[in-house]
């Protein structure tokens, strides 16, 4: 069965989950890994590729993107847009938000047309407000390909 919540109880939180999205998802397709792991609460937690250990702290997140990016692209001087689509809130009793989409992560080199989309993914949020503002308090991301999700 389908539930819904009311729509004029989300639709205030969805437009801020939304921006919230965009402005970390600019920075880490920009390259900014320090200001995508700032997104995530002190203690955040992060796994982005199943059998790579999960990444924790802002400085732990950051210094897995790194790593990640130096293995995987080297000097390959590739553009990567995640884009995130069918983004499902399911706000809890205890404050914290759960956010559950799906992302084609989208890879574009110089002089080639067509773009790579891979992986298709699913995306396992868990959100809370501090301050009056969004932060990850984790983030576990689901491969299609391997069949988990
Ligand atoms: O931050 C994300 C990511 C992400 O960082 C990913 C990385 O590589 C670094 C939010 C939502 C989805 C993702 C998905 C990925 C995919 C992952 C592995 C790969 O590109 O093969």
């Amino acid at each position: 069965m389908i539930t819904t919540t009311p729509l004029s109880d989300l639709t205030g939180l969805y437009a801020r989950v939304q921006q919230f999205y965009a402005q970390q998802m600019h920075a880490l397709d920009g390259g900014d890994f320090a200001q995508y792991a700032a997104t995530f609460t002190p203690d955040g937690e992060f796994s982005h590729t199943p059998g790579r250990p999960p990444a924790r702290t802002r400085e732990g997140i950051a210094a897995e993107l790194h790593a990640f990016h130096e293995q995987r692209f080297g000097n390959d001087p590739v553009r990567r847009r995640h884009w995130f689509n069918m983004i499902r809130l399911a706000p809890g009793e205890d404050g914290t938000i759960r956010s559950t989409f799906y992302v084609l992560v989208v890879t574009s080199r110089p002089g080639v047309r067509e773009p790579e989309i891979a992986p298709s993914c699913v995306v396992h949020d868990v959100l809370v407000e501090e301050g009056g503002e969004l932060f990850n308090r984790s983030r576990r991301v689901d491969h299609d390909y391997l069949g988990i999700g």
